[in-house]
């Protein structure tokens, strides 16, 4: 029986992906690495230090800075971020999101975050999602980043839910595989070829339907 529902915060409830991106892109280019779209979905869902890595390693320069450099060079980009970020309001919730979450609730439903970003908190106060929340789940709770299941098994148990009863909704390839090493129903938003793994999949969030995404998940 569903208990809850867990979302992913960047690209899910808001477009701050597209923040992370434009702030990584501006890092990138001042150390002349090229970075697309498409290189961009491999960070998706993943920790600052971890994208910075994969970054460097794009641009064949992963041997060339010491730790304290990579520090700085992260805090750059997220000093950069955080004042992106300082636009967000309650208008920025993507379309569907605010319609999905009123109908969870309606059904008395559970509802958690489940963001590895440093920044949640900030976002999701900008958003006014903070308290509609029963738990934010953040970077600083967790060992093990995505793929890896601990955030949303940490989500779920801090709801006093079973994982099977739960879905899991996000914009990652690391992310969904996160929900489905959870033992969760997994919705993804984005395309269906980068999303294989999810159980359902919205090419945007305007497409979401909670009574879909219910049948579908009685049906598993
Ligand atoms: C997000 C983003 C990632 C970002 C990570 C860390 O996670 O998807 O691109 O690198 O958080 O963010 P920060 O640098 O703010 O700590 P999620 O899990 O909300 O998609
Ligand atoms: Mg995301």
């Amino acid at each position: 029986l569903l208990q809850a529902f867990i979302f992913d915060l960047d690209g899910v409830i808001t477009e701050s992906a597209e923040y992370h991106y434009l702030a990584w892109k501006a890092l990138a280019e001042e150390l002349g690495i090229t970075f697309d779209r498409a290189f961009n979905e491999e960070l998706k869902g993943v920790s600052r230090m971890e994208s910075l890595e994969k970054i460097l390693v794009l641009g064949g320069r992963q041997d060339e800075f010491t730790p304290e450099q990579k520090a700085s060079l992260a805090a750059k980009k997220n000093d950069h971020y955080g004042t992106l970020i300082q636009q967000i309001t309650p208008a920025d919730i993507l379309p569907g999101i605010a319609p999905l979450l009123a109908e969870i609730r309606s059904r008395n439903l559970k509802l958690g975050l489940a963001s590895v970003s440093r920044n949640a908190f900030t976002v999701m106060a900008s958003l006014g999602l903070k308290d509609e929340f029963d738990v934010i789940v953040d970077a600083a709770e967790i060992k093990r980043g995505k793929p890896d299941p601990e955030i949303f098994l940490t989500a779920a148990q801090l709801l006093g839910v079973e994982p099977s009863a739960c879905i899991g909704v996000e914009d990652a390839v690391v992310g969904v595989e996160a929900i489905k090493g959870a033992g969760m129903f997994a919705v993804g938003i984005g395309s269906e070829e980068t999303l294989a793994k999810a159980d359902l999949v919205y090419a945007h969030t305007g497409l979401l339907s909670y009574a879909e995404i219910v049948e579908k998940f009685d049906q598993a």
